[in-house]
């Protein structure tokens, strides 16, 4: 039959620009080519939009993925004034109306955070992974915490506040942060486009400053209570019957000697499945899917738990919508102990953005 054409976006203006570049070579390795066509778009790190020669072979290495300029690999795609700067150009979109699907591989302010989701929307073309709201709720802990917490489900103690209410009323703060956190505490950007402006104070004097180095990168900033605890991740793929995948658990690399870790990357190792009881496997599988619910999730999230360990009591963490996907992150990890190969997980993938795409297509908007 006809293939099916996708169109690869990676790059970006993000500091993850290399991490998604190594993703879209596991992907492009990782694609059926003789039922999939590639289109690939690079997005440079000043935002640019080049395009180059579909795939029709996996390519060797990275610099590959990185067309230049105005050559005829990298034509360059000009861009909207609808859209404005980050966008699909309308000649561009002339190419992206070629592909069936497109698969986003980006991270940070222009990519997870929905932007890009609404950039597909309005082209309307099917694309992998979350949509518009749960993209942007998965950026913002804040509002994913109010979400959460609609689903009863737990969390630890946690304050917010943005850059006008700490300056307007400091000891306030100060007060209530004491009072009801405690520290140490963790303070962090809500905006999570990236793990940059976190830090642990231990007192006040700490405390300050945190928040001071956490406004750098975002107006709201969010104190969170420091749990010693075990990290656990579940993978939820789906549209409106999600599933949940095995458990699995990182483990720091001062802990890991006495775990029988098959996963090691960097700093951390993975262990999967984690060394949990069966009933506490059951609990979080229940869990992350209640709050992909409660994100409106669609295609895939990670959902990540604390177990404190002095009683096993269980938070729920965050969400990620768009979780490490080489074949050794943990996302894909899971559901290859679930027994969906990493190639399987992508097929799944691109049904589920055809389908939910499909479906909208039902709906009715023009109220006529
Ligand atoms: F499209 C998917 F499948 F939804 C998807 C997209 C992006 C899954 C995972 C990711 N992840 C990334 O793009 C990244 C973590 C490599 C950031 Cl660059």
């Amino acid at each position: 039959g006809k293939k099916i054409k996708v169109g690869l976006v990676y790059g970006g203006k993000s500091g993850e620009h290399e991490v998604s570049l190594q993703t879209a070579l596991a992907v492009i390795k990782a694609f059926d080519l003789s039922k999939y066509e590639i289109q690939p778009f690079y997005i440079t790190k000043e935002g640019e939009w080049r395009t180059g020669a579909e795939l029709t072979a996996p390519v060797e290495n990275i610099s590959l993925l990185k067309f230049e300029a105005n050559t005829q690999e990298g034509a360059v795609l000009p861009i909207p004034s609808l859209f404005g700067d980050q966008s699909i150009s309308t000649d561009s979109q002339q190419v992206a109306s070629k592909v069936d699907v497109v698969l986003p591989l980006l991270h940070g302010t222009f990519g997870e955070d929905g932007t890009i989701q609404g950039l597909f929307e309005m082209a309307n073309i099917p694309y992998v992974g979350a949509g518009v709201l749960a993209s942007a709720v998965g950026m913002d802990k804040v509002t994913m915490k109010k979400l959460f917490a609609h689903e009863q489900l737990p969390q630890v103690v946690y304050r917010h506040f943005t850059r006008r209410q700490w300056e307007k009323d400091r000891p306030f703060f100060l007060m209530e942060i004491e009072v009801s956190v405690g520290y140490p505490c963790f303070v962090k950007p809500a905006n999570l486009g990236s793990s940059v402006g976190i830090s642990k104070a231990r007192n006040r004097e700490e405390f300050i400053e945190a928040v001071e180095f956490a406004f750098r990168y975002d107006r709201k900033v969010i104190v969170e209570e420091n749990v010693e605890a075990r990290e656990l991740e579940v993978s939820v793929l789906g549209n409106d019957d999600p599933r949940a995948s095995v458990v699995g658990e990182i483990v720091s690399s001062n802990e890991f000697y006495d775990y029988k870790a098959k996963y090691i990357d960097g700093k951390s190792a993975m262990v999967i499945p984690a060394d949990i009881s069966h009933e506490t496997a059951a609990k979080l599988q229940e869990m992350a899917l209640r709050a992909y619910h409660a994100i409106d999730g669609s295609g895939l999230a990670r959902m990540d738990f604390f177990m404190r360990k002095s009683d096993g009591h269980i938070y729920i963490n965050e969400v990620n919508t768009m979780p490490g996907f080489t074949p050794f992150s943990m996302y894909p990890l899971l559901w290859q102990e679930s027994g969906l190969s990493y190639q399987e997980l992508l097929d799944q993938l691109i049904s589920l953005a055809v389908e939910r795409h499909a479906e909208k297509q039902k709906i009715n908007y023009t109220n006529e």
